[in-house]
């Protein structure tokens, strides 16, 4: 029996970081987010559009997500019997790029797929490979490196399995050295969001006496051969994020040796379907994976849980506590770690965790229903 989705809601909300959090590309204060809310038969399923409120991570944003969400992929899905949540990739792959604004659909789709049949979201999708996900956390640019050796240390005690600091120009070979000084044990590595060229190599090549896990995307959020060529000459493992978009670009990257573990982020690769399909491509290639973050609310955050029970999920990953982040989250309960620092999944149908109707209305800043 298939999926008729008969409604579309579009949200847009906004809520606050506990904390600043700065890379590469800016600081950000505010996240303002796209929900998708899809309906079939009086049944929901619910979707986060990852996109960032500038087109500086990738070329989305939080208006153009709306924008494509509403003009091009939810037309496409309205009113039509889809066989399942599968066939919503292909219903919007005429959308050049834009996979964020199509993922949040995507994701929406499954999970209402997922409620229909009773299931879990991780079920749904083949996940289950473990009751609980292994955590790590991303630290951003601090205003001093005392700030950043604060933050590590809180991190470790709570648990966190692994540290991701982000470096740019300026902050990164010394700054890196003085983490390793005072926490020479620690898993950690280093997060460049496409700060550096080729030309960085030796300073590049210099992180390789920290031990670091991996160095992620230290080159143009949309170069793969470079990538090869710095690998070649680094003993640090590359982690690649923005410029692996599909699984065929996993492929690429893979046999040219671009890197050697990829961050899969929901969003990034469009939706559930293709991170799936990017999943495989790296497990049978023998490349490790972690499930990577967005500063998601608490939807977007347990579909990443989901995600992130994949047999090859092996990596700590970007997800964490809600508290992290917000001083209130939009979903009951909160997403919490333990003292291991891992997320146990749940197994409610659907993502698994209630909507705090009440709150999102509160931060609600503009709503569309689509018929
Ligand atoms: C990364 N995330 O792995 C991203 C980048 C990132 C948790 O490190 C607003 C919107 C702010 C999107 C900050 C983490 C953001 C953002 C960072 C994405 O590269
Ligand atoms: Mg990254």
């Amino acid at each position: 029996m298939g999926i008729l989705i008969d409604r579309v809601v579009l949200r847009r909300i906004r809520m606050p970081l506990v904390h600043f959090f700065e890379t590469s590309f800016g600081r950000t204060y505010e996240r303002q987010m796209v929900l998708v809310e899809v309906s079939s038969g009086g049944l929901s399923g619910w979707g986060e559009v990852t996109a960032g409120e500038n087109p500086f991570y990738n070329e989305e944003w939080t208006d153009s997500a709306w924008a494509i969400v509403r003009d091009y992929a939810a037309p496409r899905v309205l009113n039509f019997e889809l066989g399942s949540a599968e066939e919503v990739n292909a219903r919007t792959a005429h959308i050049r790029g834009h996979n964020m604004a199509r993922g949040g659909l995507e994701a929406a789709v499954w999970d209402l797929q997922a409620r229909r049949n009773g299931r879990p979201l991780w079920a749904e999708i083949g996940g289950g490979a473990r009751r609980e996900i292994p955590c790590g956390v991303s630290i951003g640019i601090q205003n001093t490196v005392d700030d950043l050796l604060r933050k590590i240390e809180t991190e470790v005690n709570d648990g966190y399995q692994r540290i991701k600091i982000k470096i740019k120009p300026g902050w990164d070979v010394e700054t890196i050295r003085q983490v390793r000084k005072r926490f020479p044990s620690i898993l950690l590595m280093a997060d460049a969001n496409s700060a550096y060229t080729l030309a960085d190599a030796p300073l590049l090549k210099a992180l390789d006496e920290f031990g670091l896990m991996m160095i992620e995307q230290p080159l143009a959020h949309d170069e793969i051969i470079d990538h090869a060529e710095l690998q070649a000459q680094l003993s640090t493992p590359i982690c690649l994020d923005e410029c692996i978009r599909s699984a065929h670009q996993a492929a690429q990257a893979i046999r040219m040796g671009a890197g050697r573990i990829v961050n899969i982020k929901l969003g990034r690769v469009g939706g559930f379907g293709e991170a799936k399909r990017v999943h495989d491509v790296c497990h049978a290639a023998g490349i490790p994976v972690w499930c990577g973050g967005m500063l998601e609310a608490g939807i977007g955050r347990a579909h990443n849980i989901a995600l992130a029970t994949l047999p090859n999920f092996v990596l700590p990953g970007d997800v964490s506590a809600s508290k992290r982040y917000w001083k209130k989250d939009i979903v009951e309960p909160w997403v919490e770690t333990t003292p291991r620092g891992t997320i146990e999944i749940r197994d409610a149908p659907g993502f698994g965790y209630e909507i705090d109707r009440a709150f999102l209305d509160s931060i609600t800043v503009s709503k569309e229903e689509l018929r």
